[in-house]
């Protein structure tokens, strides 16, 4: 187990992933999880993950939605936060920049998402692009827009985009058949923790 120096460790705090997460009481939170459908037997097992720590932290109230892929969940949360009930967001996707993508769908529907996201960003479409291209395109948008919801909207987004090389390191990470860590563990923990400070500084704001 990987051990991380300074990482908190009061009383109480239990393991997971090698690092002393504390618990905490999040009773009366209110949380809401966005998944995506992509790589869906790596995001169901974080969605479990992510539930399943939530609940060891007293929280009842957990509502998930699903949508289509990560590049849809920055704004499946801001429609969510919109409503003013969510004391937090997970939001759960899955990149993965190699191929288990055959030769057809590489050429045909990635480069479609190429062109894309290019135009999404204003500049000019390009036929030559790889899949790692997109992938890490894909990763910048999804990223910027959560970090966007988090300072927007005053409340924790938790970033839970997996970026792996391949499909095997993804479901290393989401504790797929029991091998590795599940992340999802550490989201549920890690949005509870951050709402609890929220909730303490907006208390004395
Ligand atoms: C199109 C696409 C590709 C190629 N790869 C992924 C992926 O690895 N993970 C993921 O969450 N979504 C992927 N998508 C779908 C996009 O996120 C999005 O759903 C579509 O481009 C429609 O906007």
């Amino acid at each position: 187990k990987r051990k991380i120096e300074n990482a908190p460790n009061p009383d109480g705090a239990k393991s997971i992933r090698g690092l002393d997460l504390p618990t905490y009481d999040g009773a009366g939170l209110r949380i809401g999880i966005v998944s995506a459908r992509w790589n869906s037997v790596v995001c169901d097992s974080l969605v479990a993950g992510a539930v399943e720590a939530l609940k060891s932290c007293n929280v009842t109230d957990i509502i998930t939605e699903h949508v289509a892929g990560s590049y849809e969940i920055p704004q499946a949360a801001q429609a969510m936060l919109l409503t003013g009930h969510f004391d937090g967001i997970i939001c759960i996707g899955c990149l993965i920049k190699g191929g288990t993508m055959h030769f057809e769908y590489i050429s045909e529907e990635s480069h479609f998402l190429a062109s894309s996201f290019c135009l999404r960003r204003g500049s000019q479409t390009d036929l030559n692009w790889t899949t790692e291209d997109i992938c890490e395109l894909g990763c910048q948008a999804v990223t910027q827009g959560i970090m966007r919801l988090n300072l927007d909207f005053k409340v924790p987004v938790i970033y839970g985009i997996l970026g792996c090389l391949n499909e095997e390191q993804a479901k290393e990470r989401a504790g797929v058949d029991g091998a590795g860590h599940n992340s999802g563990k550490d989201w549920g923990i890690t949005v509870v923790e951050s709402c609890l400070l929220t909730k303490k500084y907006k208390a004395k704001a």
